[in-house]
């Protein structure tokens, strides 16, 4: 059984750059949909039903060939959200927060794109060129290189073997009533609530491994 995370923060603290409207619908409506949807997927399979999420994904080809659609856009979006609640936080009342990575960190983002806006710069590249609905990621590699990337639908670096540090949702749910069309105004505003401690953390993590 999967659950629906609770939030590490109110729905209105990433005002005003991501809006308290998006955030509860975002959260409420479709990731308790791809949670509500994994889980009656799953019950069709007990034997699936004590795996991990990131097991589900990491073994995507071992699954039954029926649930592995569902697994992959289900399981895939539960993920995906979970991720990307946790890769933001408040910019307001976070001043000792860094708006900009540090340490070990700063350091790759500096090895694999010669500097902090460049990063930014091919990051929301990526973001912007992926066609329809998808995902953007800063993901590292067996070398502990960092790479930028995008994928459709709720696929991710998982399913392919990989470890993700950050990923921005680049579906129009997660932007279209504040920004309407316009994913770059979401893109760069974006850059305000990143919670770099977390991507740090993450990037020890995957370092270590
Ligand atoms: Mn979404």
């Amino acid at each position: 059984m999967h659950n629906l995370p609770k939030l590490p923060y109110a729905y209105d603290a990433l005002e005003p750059y991501i809006d308290a409207a998006t955030m509860i619908i975002h959260h409420t409506k479709h990731h308790q949909g791809y949670v509500d949807n994994l889980n009656k997927q799953i019950e069709k399979y007990p034997e699936l039903g004590e795996k991990s999420i990131e097991e589900l994904l990491v073994g995507l080809d071992n699954l039954p060939t029926e649930a592995r659609r569902a697994v992959r856009n289900m399981g895939g979006g539960h993920w995906n959200h979970s991720f990307f609640w946790e890769s933001m936080r408040p910019s307001t009342g976070s001043r000792s927060s860094s708006r900009e990575p540090e340490g070990d960190l700063a350091k790759a983002i500096k090895k694999g794109f010669g500097n902090f806006d460049k990063f930014r710069e091919a990051f929301k590249l990526a973001a912007l060129t992926r066609f329809g609905s998808g995902w953007a990621w800063l993901g590292i590699d067996h070398d502990g290189m960092l790479n930028v990337s995008s994928t459709p639908n709720q696929d991710n670096l998982l399913m392919r073997g990989d470890d993700a540090i950050f990923g921005v949702d680049v579906w129009e749910h997660a932007y279209y009533l504040k920004y309407q069309n316009k994913r770059g105004d979401y893109l760069d505003a974006f850059w305000n609530v990143v919670n770099w401690k977390k991507v740090a953390e993450r990037y020890e993590a995957a370092r270590a491994n």
